[in-house]
């Protein structure tokens, strides 16, 4: 029997499925000696990693460890080919959304907070970031600085161990995230984007519409400056408020075009629209109710399961919130151009920043919802 996964796997970088032959195996004993490994005729009968052959090689004997993609030449882990599920997920959202603080809280929670994973990072670039946002956040306790835009941002890659199932092989699936530039997404209708970042939201399984609802004028109207300042993004103007339902329609047909889906009709992707900063919104006197389930804590982990009656109840919440602030054309935007879409509302620090954009202890809430919405929908973990 084949020890790679019988599903296919997926090139992080360039999206395509890929199978043991669709990879370039190379043996690195050192950088001067870097040669290409070719998996011989029982290697891929057996569907094993092909180990060095070559005569005098330091690493003769040794299954190799380096892999690259045959298609975009992108260097990859070779344990990707034993994943038994591919999950993608990309964020999008206008600059100071909070993405990235969101990605590093909920990546903190999944390692922390009881459930069965065990999550590796797959390369050093991801271990490298991952611990640069940490550091930033939970130990210098200090804000983000905005995402570099301009650039193409390099997926982090993750697996994930699931220690949940009692049988013999642990299942194990890749978990790759896409937080790019929110300046890059805000121009995504009128400048040719980058082939890459094209490639993600297309290939992504699952959307996270990030949405600030600090920028709603209701809201700046109602929360006190110091909330206002210290939880919006200083190093760059913050876009006008109407940009959102810009946004989404844009997004919407920037995906259709990607992905070949004619014009008008609902996309049937994933898609969790995500409202951010909810902490900053309990100052509203029009706000949620002091006993509405969204300032709840989240039932899922507890139950390691996705209990469907909770995350419904948020979505109504939320969608009803939105109507009271007069944004029923934001909400009209995503039901137009998504099928499959339910609402959150996650707060990454707990509570706003000071004014000098220092965290207290940092308290996610509801971060980790949307991902196991993903993960239910996956087959990952059950839905109650
Ligand atoms: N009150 C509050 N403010 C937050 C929270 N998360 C982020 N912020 C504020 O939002 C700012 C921007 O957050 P980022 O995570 O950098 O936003 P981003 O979407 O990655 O922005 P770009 O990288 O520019 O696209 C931070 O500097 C904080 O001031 C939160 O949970 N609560
Ligand atoms: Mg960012
Ligand atoms: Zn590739
Ligand atoms: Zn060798």
């Amino acid at each position: 029997m084949s020890m790679f996964s019988k599903s296919e796997a997926v090139c992080p970088h360039c999206l395509r499925k890929i199978k043991l032959g669709d990879m370039k195996f190379f043996c690195v004993p050192d950088e001067d000696n870097r040669h290409e490994v070719k998996p011989s005729f029982m290697d891929k009968i057996k569907g094993r990693l092909p180990v060095c052959r070559r005569k005098f090689c330091k690493n003769h004997g040794l299954t190799i460890r380096e892999a690259a993609c045959r298609y975009c030449g992108e260097i990859l882990p070779p344990q990707i080919l034993f994943h038994d599920k591919f999950l993608s997920f990309c964020a999008v959202g206008v600059a100071g959304a909070g993405k990235s603080s969101y990605m590093t809280t909920l990546l903190h929670e999944l390692k922390y907070s009881g459930l069965p994973w065990v999550l590796q990072a797959m390369d050093v670039e991801t271990t490298q970031l991952s611990q640069q946002n940490e550091q930033h956040v939970y130990e210098e306790r200090h804000c983000l600085q905005g995402t570099t835009a301009g650039i193409s941002p390099k997926p982090q890659l993750w697996t994930i161990l699931d220690n949940s199932k009692q049988s013999d092989k642990v299942p194990t699936y890749s978990l790759t995230i896409y937080d790019g530039a929110g300046e890059d997404c805000e121009h995504i209708d009128y400048t040719p984007l980058d082939a890459k970042v094209s490639r993600y939201l297309s290939g992504a399984k699952m959307l996270l519409i990030m949405f600030d609802p600090l920028l709603l004028p209701s809201v700046r109207a109602e929360i006190s400056h110091e909330t206002l300042n210290a939880s919006m993004a200083t190093e760059r103007q913050t876009s006008a408020p109407a940009n959102m339902v810009n946004m989404v329609n844009s997004l919407a047909n920037y995906i259709r075009r990607a992905c070949n889906i004619a014009p008008g009709k609902r996309i049937d992707r994933r898609a969790a629209v995500v409202l951010t900063k909810i902490d900053a919104l309990t100052e509203m006197l029009n706000g949620f109710a002091s006993d509405a389930t969204i300032l709840k804590q989240s039932p899922h982990i507890q139950s390691r399961a996705f209990v469907e009656s909770d995350s419904e109840m948020i979505d109504l919440e939320i969608r009803d919130w939105l109507t009271r602030q007069g944004e029923t054309a934001f909400l009209s935007a995503i039901d137009a151009n998504f099928r499959d879409v339910r609402v959150f509302g996650v707060s990454s620090f707990g509570r706003p920043p000071d004014a000098y954009k220092r965290l207290a202890k940092v308290r996610p809430h509801r971060v980790l919802d949307p991902l196991m919405w993903f993960l239910a929908h996956e087959g990952i973990i059950p839905t109650i």
